[in-house]
């Protein structure tokens, strides 16, 4: 079997771009998809799933890849009540399998998802992207959560990671994660997994951890999944053929240190799920999104690619974050995740995939 392209989807009512959109780009066959509006900790209800299922099956679509279920912080920093968090999830997942899904991607990043301090920054040629500026991410996480949220009260949509009840909670949140420690959080990445691994088999899902975007500490915050050494003791902690990576190839990149082919060559059976996305780093540490075409920024996409089909890859890809083209600006676009350039980056993915398998 061939690895199968994905495009995530943000959910009727909830991302301008339709599944009928998505039906004209070529060689997509599975939606990555998520409940938007389950907060973290909360059970997705099997009629919840089936309303979902039916919308996404209609359009000959499989579901086979959710991202994310988010965990909830108490399970983060260890608290007692993370019990009951940890039995929402098993009870999520278990509820999940009778749709047919594999795979669950989902993060342990520290309060915050994904950081960046523009995200609509002009590339110079008409099109705009997300963007890292390295100084303004370094010790005021207020002002930061407060430009995200102003974003998303103006345009009307909150991001996953972001959601404005725990935003608004900041002060608690940091002083909550204040004794967790790098130690710490491993530890209860550990406790977490091992609870689940057992239903995860019984029900074949696979559990997908994205990397930490950008893979450094922000905000005095400890990020784990943040190069090869992190990634070898988060798999090896829990060595189990359904602990899996989502390997995003631009949250790691981020580091120009990390070699994303390598690490294709390296993990490449724990890789369930490959977000593929293109950076351009500048010399002071700010980076800027890219489109997926090779030449355009430093991750290395076709060598990326290639070690991917050497490995005989056969799990689920998608082209992450893309940059807004033609018309989408705030309000029309979700940043990072407008139609044309993701559907420009999976073009360009298949056809090296295809000239691969043919020449
Ligand atoms: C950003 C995404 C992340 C990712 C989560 C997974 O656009 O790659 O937000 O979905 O970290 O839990």
């Amino acid at each position: 079997m061939p690895m199968q392209m994905g495009f995530r989807w943000y959910g009727e009512n909830n991302d301008n771009i339709t599944l009928s959109d998505i039906r004209q780009i070529p060689g997509v066959s599975t939606i990555v998809w998520a409940l938007h509006d389950k907060l973290p900790g909360e059970v997705w209800e099997p009629e919840e799933i089936k309303s979902v299922q039916e919308q996404i099956e209609r359009y000959g679509f499989n579901m086979d890849v959710v991202e994310s279920v988010n965990v909830h912080d108490d399970i983060k920093i260890g608290l007692p009540s993370r019990q009951k968090y940890i039995d929402n999830y098993i009870q999520t997942i278990r509820n999940l399998a009778p749709f047919g899904v594999k795979v669950i991607c989902y993060n342990f990043m520290p309060i915050f998802d994904w950081t960046r301090s523009d995200l609509f920054h002009p590339v110079g040629d008409g099109s705009t992207a997300l963007f890292y500026q390295k100084d303004m991410i370094q010790d005021d996480p207020k002002s930061m959560a407060a430009y995200v949220m102003a974003f998303t009260e103006k345009y009307h949509m909150s991001f996953p990671g972001w959601e404005p009840e725990r935003m608004a909670k900041l002060d608690e949140l940091f002083e909550a994660y204040k004794d967790v420690t790098k130690e710490k959080l491993w530890e209860n990445l550990r406790y977490f997994l091992e609870r689940l691994m057992p239903v995860c088999r019984e029900c074949d899902i696979k559990m997908a951890i994205h990397p930490d975007d950008p893979p450094w500490d922000i905000f005095g915050l400890p990020r784990l999944l943040v190069d090869d050494a992190g990634i070898d003791r988060f798999l090896h902690m829990v060595d189990d053929p359904y602990n899996c990576l989502t390997l995003c190839s631009g949250s790691l990149n981020a580091n120009p240190a990390n070699h994303v082919a390598e690490l294709v060559r390296k993990y490449s059976d724990r890789i369930a799920f490959a977000h593929i996305r293109n950076v351009k780093h500048f010399e002071n540490g700010d980076f800027r999104e890219a489109s997926h075409r090779d030449a355009d920024g430093d991750t290395g996409i076709l060598e990326i690619l290639k070690a991917y089909h050497d490995c005989g890859f056969e799990g689920y890809i998608r082209p992450d974050h893309g940059r807004h083209l033609w018309g989408e600006k705030p309000g029309t676009v979700r940043p990072g995740y407008g139609l044309y350039d993701r559907a420009l980056g999976i073009m360009y993915m298949l056809g090296a995939w295809e000239m691969m398998d043919k020449f």
